[in-house]
């Protein structure tokens, strides 16, 4: 009901600016080259495609840190256009697939799909609950940060007052988290936001968990859906190739399991496919990895067993 004419918006950002590892920016091209807007046309969607290749020239000449973040404003430049896309692509009634990159880039990403659906909820599966903020990250890593910002919880920063706060904390739910900062538990528990993880994902099953979490933001099932998928969310014997992977993930089936399922509500307007990074472990590994961001997608977008 939301998404018109079966058209895919797919948008690479070739940026690391959120994190300190390079290689994480080559994620979306490996996508594209594994063949992922053929395999998208082959399921019948309409699909355009901007790879974002001129990224770099956001780079401003000189960057100090901000109240301890790294590389401000170099993110917000970016996460800025990345807005403008995923608004314009979101608005035109277009399913917008957002390739990362580092999940900074969800500062862009949740911005531009609330602007488009200020009524949508965010979904958000990882290992980590990205909800730093300036005055608790210990790392400066804007990748641990961009739920805070979308929030309005970061505090006033000149570089960022573009940010509305547009995601209310019950419009917000995790999927997946095991390595959680004692702040960003604080913060979630203040805030009363929803989070299943991997206890939970054991506890209940994946099918009772995804359940769960559509009750949680989407009670009546008429709210239109954004996904943040941060690959690191899967088992790293099924995402080898990220930054920061992390023991005790989502299987190959849970991971696809939630896709298949937010799909099949009809609701899903976005999907985010973050944190691939090809210059990691060894071929076999990368192939493994940027195939399941390849099949996670299809799911995304309606791809069932049967
Ligand atoms: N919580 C840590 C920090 O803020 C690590 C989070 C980063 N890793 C990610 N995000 N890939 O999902 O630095
Ligand atoms: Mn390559
Ligand atoms: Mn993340
Ligand atoms: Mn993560």
């Amino acid at each position: 009901k939301f998404i018109k004419n079966r058209r895919a918006a797919v948008l690479a950002f070739p940026f690391n600016g959120g994190q300190g590892r390079e290689g994480v920016e080559l994620g979306g091209m490996h996508l594209v080259e594994h063949g992922i807007l053929e395999q998208l046309k082959e399921m019948e969607w309409e699909t355009s495609f901007e790879p974002n290749e001129d990224i770099d020239t956001f780079r401003p000449s000189s960057d100090p840190d901000i109240e301890g973040l790294k590389k401000p404003r170099f993110v917000s430049s970016v996460t800025k256009r990345v807005a403008e896309q995923v608004s314009t692509a979101a608005k035109a009634g277009d399913f917008v697939v957002t390739l990362g990159g580092d999940h900074s880039l969800a500062m862009g990403t949740v911005s531009g799909v609330f602007e488009a659906y200020p009524d949508a909820c965010l979904i958000w599966i990882d290992a980590h609950a990205d909800i730093n903020t300036p005055s608790t990250t210990d790392s400066g890593n804007m990748h641990g940060c961009p739920i805070s910002f979308v929030m309005g919880i970061a505090g006033d920063i000149p570089e960022f007052a573009w940010i509305k706060k547009c995601l209310l904390p019950e419009r917000l739910v995790y999927i997946g988290l095991r390595d959680v900062d004692p702040a960003e538990k604080k913060i979630l528990k203040d805030n009363g936001i929803k989070a299943f993880s991997m206890h939970h994902v054991d506890k209940y099953g994946i099918g009772k968990v995804v359940e769960m979490a559509l009750d949680h933001v989407n009670p009546n099932r008429d709210r239109p859906i954004h996904l943040s998928f941060d690959v690191d969310a899967l088992d790293p014997s099924v995402a080898p190739s990220t930054g920061t992977p992390v023991r005790g993930g989502l299987t190959f089936r849970e991971g696809h399991y939630i896709c298949e399922a937010l799909a099949e509500t009809g609701l899903l307007v976005a999907a985010d496919i973050m944190e691939v990074n090809p210059a990691l472990e060894d071929e076999q590994a990368v192939f493994q990895t940027v195939q399941v961001g390849c099949s996670l997608t299809r799911c995304c977008l309606g791809e069932t067993l049967l």
